[in-house]
């Protein structure tokens, strides 16, 4: 029996120097470094990044509006392979296509023990560490440390993820189009299939139609919306967004009254479901506003500043509306993500509108330009 210890013993237990990128500062360029990685230690798992898109969610970090400690190696949406697993690993091996999960399941917290709950207690959004579990980090530049990010930091050539954070996927699955199921495909559509649970002929609004706002807008529809009203400060975003089901674009710089004003009139009353994918409490508040006052439910998707707070009319609530909030489409992520991907395989839906830019991995601050200019839906950055 000894020997079969040894013979399944491909633990990686060298440093790997690699490529990263480094947020080494609020509002600068990320800087690509040679990093060293650390070998997987007990219940971890050594990743080889082969694809990873750019998420407004990193991008909240760089500018400073979510707080999350750096330096750091940001990056949650992406696909790799494992390279190797740390003692005790039992659910991938080397060699295993996987994607790493920004909110893990432990399968074990009462969170996970609820059907209704997804988002773990082991996870490292809201008051973040920027470290593994054991409190440590497995990125080095020049021997000092370096953060992770939300449980993943994928803009690297290698991570090291908690085993709880990482799921094995179909290996025929293309790294370069899954990756999105990562956070943004899976984020939108789950919003509004799982959390919202839109129903056939309703009316939705979706503010923000940004890569996840697209992806909300591919839930309602495949849901059966018959209405869906997409609100965007950026009128070259309507095109795809009429492509992939919305009925109705609206651009609130349009009109010189509040757009729920423009959304309740459309509607004779507000829509049943909205969705805030934006990250910006006045649209948060807006979003509710939008939606009917007995029965309409608003979906909070944006991620707001840390440091924000919301003043809303009571009223708004009293009446009858329902407010949520969905963290990554309310999917149990390791259960869910290898279902999402076979459905994928099964053409059940597409990624394609969703990517606009394929990238290689050195052009990442241009990925961030286009996004930032809103040139770009999700640039896909390739290894
Ligand atoms: P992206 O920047 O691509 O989309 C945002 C869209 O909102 C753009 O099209 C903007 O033009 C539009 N917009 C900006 N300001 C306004 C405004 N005042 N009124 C109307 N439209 C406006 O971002 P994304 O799609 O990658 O991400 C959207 C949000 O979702 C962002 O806050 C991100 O951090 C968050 C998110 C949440 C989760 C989750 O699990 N809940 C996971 N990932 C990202
Ligand atoms: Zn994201």
């Amino acid at each position: 029996m000894r020997s079969l210890a040894v013979s399944t013993s491909h633990f990686g237990k060298e440093v790997i120097k690699c490529k990263a990128a480094v947020a080494w500062e609020p509002n600068k360029p990320l800087v690509m470094e040679q990093i060293e990685v650390a070998p997987p230690k007990a219940h971890e798992v050594r990743i080889k990044i082969l694809a990873t898109g750019i998420c407004r969610s990193d991008d909240h970090v760089v500018s400073g509006s979510l707080q999350s400690p750096i330096p750091c190696i940001l990056g949650h949406e992406a696909a790799g392979v494992v390279e190797s697993v740390g003692e005790g690993v039992t659910c991938v091996k080397p060699g295993d296509k996987v994607i790493p999960l920004f909110v893990p399941q432990c399968g074990e917290c009462n969170n996970c023990l609820n059907p209704k709950a997804n988002l773990c207690s082991q996870n490292d959004l809201g008051a973040a560490s920027g470290l593994m579990p054991d409190g440590t980090s497995r990125f080095t530049y020049k021997g000092k440390p370096l953060h992770h990010f939300a449980s993943t930091s994928t803009f690297t050539e290698y991570t090291v993820v908690h085993d709880n954070a990482v799921a094995k996927i179909d290996a025929a699955a293309p790294p370069e189009k899954v990756c999105l199921i990562g956070c943004g495909f899976s984020t939108g559509y789950g919003a509004a299939v799982k959390t919202a649970q839109v129903e056939r002929g309703s009316t939705c609004a979706v503010f923000g139609l940004g890569g996840v706002g697209l992806a909300v807008v591919m839930g309602c529809k495949a849901a059966g919306a018959s209405r869906i009203i997409g609100i965007d400060i950026n009128k070259d975003k309507f095109a795809k967004a009429k492509e992939l089901g919305v009925t109705d674009c609206i651009n609130p710089k349009d009109f010189d009254k509040p757009i729920q004003d423009v959304i309740t009139e459309m509607t004779k009353g507000g829509v049943d479901y909205s969705f805030e994918v934006i990250g910006r409490t006045e649209t948060m508040t807006a979003a509710l506003a939008s939606c009917q006052m007995n029965y309409g439910t608003s979906v909070i998707v944006g991620v707001a500043p840390s440091a924000s707070q919301i003043t809303f009319h009571p009223m708004l609530l009293f009446t009858g509306r329902t407010w949520k909030g969905s963290v990554f489409g309310g999917w149990k992520s390791k259960q869910d993500v290898p279902k999402l991907v076979s459905d994928f395989m099964a053409k059940k839906f597409t990624l394609d509108p969703l990517i606009t830019h394929t990238l290689p991995f050195d052009k990442i601050n241009e990925g961030f330009d286009m996004l930032r200019s809103g040139k770009s839906i999700r640039t896909v950055l390739i290894f």
